[in-house]
């Protein structure tokens, strides 16, 4: 975010007018964090290959997640949609970092794996203060882990990033109706996720 303001800074002055107001203000803040983005976004697209993905240990959890849209009290609302197939590297640890997400998110189109999304997936601990944030977007959860590929004891926080594919229900959700498993053999419909309470 420094760095993103100081750059447009650098620019500004360089065109010889002064650099006002680029600190304060929600356009600015916006404009930074959408600079941030993008920036992430081109981190990210070596891993359209998903081999590239796999050599950096991103490794595939095979099934494609999708959700019907229903609704359980104390559950997660996920709106009908998928999510893909994620590709997770657990040697990245530590609070989340805007530019290295844990988890790649790849839609099976035809005979291919079409890199889709990131997401942040942070477990939950014992220091945990409160929900983590990126881009200003607060973490979803927490929340007990998504079955049947991830033990329901792996209580967590996580925050998808749709910068490959739009998301007609934002940017942030955590499904997308546009993305489907329906080329993939190995669908899997997960149930919502139960919420976790008292934090
Ligand atoms: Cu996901």
């Amino acid at each position: 975010m420094t760095f993103a303001k100081s750059a447009r800074c650098a620019f500004v002055v360089a065109l010889g007018l002064a650099c006002l107001a680029t600190a304060a203000g929600p356009i600015a803040a916006e404009e930074s964090q959408k600079a941030q983005i993008d920036a992430l976004r081109k981190a990210m697209e070596k891993y359209q290959d998903y081999k590239v993905a796999v050599r950096d240990l991103y490794l595939s959890t095979v099934g494609c997640i999708h959700y019907a849209g229903e609704k359980i009290p104390d559950h997660m609302v996920y709106a009908k949609g998928a999510m893909g197939v994620h590709f997770v590297n657990l040697t990245i640890k530590g609070p989340p970092d805007p530019m290295k997400p844990n988890v790649l998110i790849y839609e099976p189109v035809g005979k291919k794996l079409k890199l889709v999304a990131v997401e942040w997936l942070v477990p939950l601990t014992p220091d945990t203060k409160e929900p983590p944030k990126l881009f200003g977007e607060t973490f979803m959860g927490p929340m007990e882990g998504h079955e049947p590929l991830i033990p329901k004891e792996f209580v967590h926080y996580d925050l998808h990033a749709w910068l490959f594919k739009n998301n007609p229900l934002g940017m942030f959700a955590p499904t997308n109706p546009s993305v489907s498993c329906k080329n993939s053999d190995f669908a899997l419909l997960e149930k919502p996720t139960k919420m976790i309470h008292g934090h």
